[in-house]
């Protein structure tokens, strides 16, 4: 008889079983929230792709007895690691990771309440592995054949297919979600726990491999460049302004630079932002560059509160959270200063939750902290206003001084706003994204203007200093053409497209009375020395990239994390060196063109500083730092 013909359905068999418990698992026990029905058809057809695909091995395997042992113990170590990211879930409300294993304290934590998060019902989790192996014992191992050629092929092929079938579903779902990196739900919603795992393995280990060859000697040829090329200890005429003063950094989701002080239909888009720049307490920078890449509002945080510029590829936050940083909230501590977030999102949304923590942010008043219900919620969290307002009384039950960022997200793609909370009619364009970009926005600004009105109303005003920033551009390449149209120009060159990386920034120090519009150029990476010298703190033993926005001696040059650059004189962008202010090409590189352009003494510099950057993640380098507070 046909022994071939026993075995494959056994491990099919197994397969099914196995992967409707992991479907259920995902389904019911964790809290995954399925937004549409992709999703819904992804998550479950993984359990079953993934089973088939592992307890499939099999096929290769000669020897019967090893081939059933092999069934029965994927299945067991299968059901074991499903259980452990189930204990841990219920702890943590997130899934396991490499460095999470090796963090102590959450296992310490775990150990204590480890009998509270086992519940009676979970051993029928193991009666899938029960079932198996009995199964496994039945069969009379005599009648197990090896499997021929074409078997193995057929199978690797159909192995193959499926797999490739999982992944180009989940690429649909969510584009770039293994380079981007995203969320620990998002990646396990697309491809499972288990392809999460190799995933998360394989990124660690590429990371732990490069921190390994990196040693103290790195730094100082670093701290060597900065002192050279970036820092400058003069004070400037604001350092120490906002002494013993809160911090309120807002940041605002997807406010791109071109529609303040614009209008769509005869209106302002942004009538409170257009008007803040007039007040005497205000810093405008007009000339203000988001310097973010694949991760997103998560690099412009980690910009902001570094000064490092994020990775080119991924998310910063998600590969090297366990890094040693020297972030503003270590520093402000020092000073007495406590750093609060407010973003009512998961808090493992860009790994928040493990970043924050190396960057010695003391709380984060996440999606747990707010009433969000289906009237108010909108996209990955609150409507900014009730997001607004559901803050203000936690704000005022801080110990002052604190420095809080509160993230906004009502203007994030695809810019979606109930009818009831719009003011501006959307703009008419190919483009529903660019369309709907400026009734959000005009949305947010609204919510701004209203913080204002409550921060007042709560005494909290007049002792702060209130930081407004874009995050990253709202608009992409691909609505050019109708960028293109409403900005009245015939088409969107590589130079405009790199002036649309423009930005808001507006300091804002009540009081003041003699606030201006700053015109030179300046980015994300300013912002930490910019803050610490207002609130009066020396930053003379700090490593970091940024330049003083209130000093008038800066390096000169803004980077992108492309390699494109702003210059005081200059844009280099798509190998093109433009003028900055005119934006004539001056120069174009490449071959059998001119080597040498007034761009290429900056485009050596910005190389090299985005090298050291990369050098101090990758390599972990502060590590090796003793950081002196004053
Ligand atoms: C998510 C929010 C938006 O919590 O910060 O992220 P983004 O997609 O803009 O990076
Ligand atoms: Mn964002």
């Amino acid at each position: 008889m046909d022994t071939r013909r026993r075995n494959l359905p056994l491990f099919l068999l197994a397969s099914f079983i196995f992967g409707l418990k992991t479907y259920i698992v995902y389904r019911f026990l964790f809290q995954i929230e399925i937004d549409n029905a992709l999703q819904e058809f992804i998550i479950f057809i993984n359990p079953f792709i993934a089973s088939i695909i592992f307890l499939g091995l099999s096929i290769w395997i000669e020897r019967p007895e090893r081939r059933l042992a092999f069934i029965k113990y994927s299945a067991l170590i299968g059901t074991l690691i499903i259980y452990f990211n189930l204990l841990f879930y219920r702890s943590f409300t997130d899934f396991l990771t490499i460095p999470q294993l090796f963090q102590t304290s959450n296992f310490l934590d775990l150990s204590t309440s480890i009998i509270t998060l086992i519940k009676i019902y979970d051993i029928l989790l193991f009666l899938d592995v029960f079932i198996i192996w009995f199964l496994c014992k039945k069969v009379d191992v005599n009648d197990i054949k090896a499997n021929s050629r074409r078997t193995k092929s057929f199978a690797l092929v159909i192995f193959l297919l499926l797999l490739t079938g999982n992944f180009l579903l989940a690429e649909v779902e969510r584009p770039q979600l293994l380079s981007r990196g995203f969320d620990r739900e998002y990646l396990v919603k697309n491809i499972g726990i288990f392809y999460f795992h190799i995933y998360d393995v394989f990124v660690q280990s590429k990371m732990r491999s490069q921190r390994v060859l990196a040693d103290d000697n790195d730094v100082l040829t670093i701290s060597k460049y900065i002192n050279d090329e970036v820092r400058n200890d003069k004070k400037s005429e604001l350092f120490g302004v906002g002494k013993g003063r809160n911090v309120i950094f807002i940041s605002a989701e997807s406010v791109q630079s071109f529609v303040i002080n614009n209008q769509l239909h005869g209106e302002d888009i942004t009538p409170f932002l257009n008007s803040l720049i007039n007040h005497e307490d205000t810093f405008y920078f007009e000339n203000f560059y988001h310097q973010t890449s694949q991760g997103k509002t998560s690099d412009s945080e980690f910009l902001t509160e570094n000064s490092l510029y994020p990775l080119s590829g991924g998310a910063v936050f998600f590969t090297h959270a366990q890094n040693d940083y020297h972030a503003m909230p270590e520093i402000l501590k020092s000073e007495n200063y406590e750093s609060i977030v407010f973003h009512a999102n998961t808090n493992t949304f860009w790994n928040r939750n493990q970043m924050y923590e190396s960057f010695h942010i003391e709380q984060f008043y996440d999606k747990d902290f707010y009433d969000v219900t289906e009237v108010n919620e909108i996209g990955w969290g609150l409507k900014d206003k009730e997001f607004f307002t559901q803050t203000i009384p936690y704000l005022r039950e801080l110990n002052q001084p604190f420095y809080a960022k509160l993230i906004t997200i009502t203007n994030h793609f695809p810019f979606e706003l109930d009818e009831g909370d719009r003011s501006l009619e959307p703009y008419d364009s190919n483009s529903i994204t660019l369309n709907n970009y400026f009734p959000t926005v005009r949305y947010t600004d609204e919510a701004i203007e209203q913080l204002f009105l409550q921060l007042k109303a709560s005494g909290l005003y007049d002792n702060s200093i209130i930081i407004i920033m874009g995050d990253h551009d709202g608009i992409s390449a691909n609505h050019n053409k109708a960028m293109a149209s409403y900005l009245g120009k015939e088409e969107i060159t590589p130079y405009d497209y790199l002036q649309l990386q423009r930005v808001p920034l507006y300091i804002h120090i009540p009081g003041y009375g003699k606030g201006e519009i700053m015109s030179k150029i300046a980015g994300q990476i300013d912002l930490k020395p910019t803050i610490l010298h207002l609130l009066g703190i020396d930053t003379s033993h700090d490593i970091y990239f940024g330049n003083d926005l209130f000093h008038d001696d800066r390096k000169g040059f803004i980077v992108q994390r492309n390699g494109n650059f702003i210059s005081d004189d200059y844009i280099y962008t798509n190998n093109t060196c433009y003028d900055r202010k005119t934006g004539d090409i001056i120069a174009v590189e490449g071959e059998g063109r001119e080597k040498e352009t007034p761009c290429s003494p900056i485009k050596e510099k910005v190389n090299q500083e985005l090298e050291y950057s990369d050098q101090i993640i990758y390599g972990d380098l502060f590590r090796f730092i003793q950081f002196e507070e004053n």
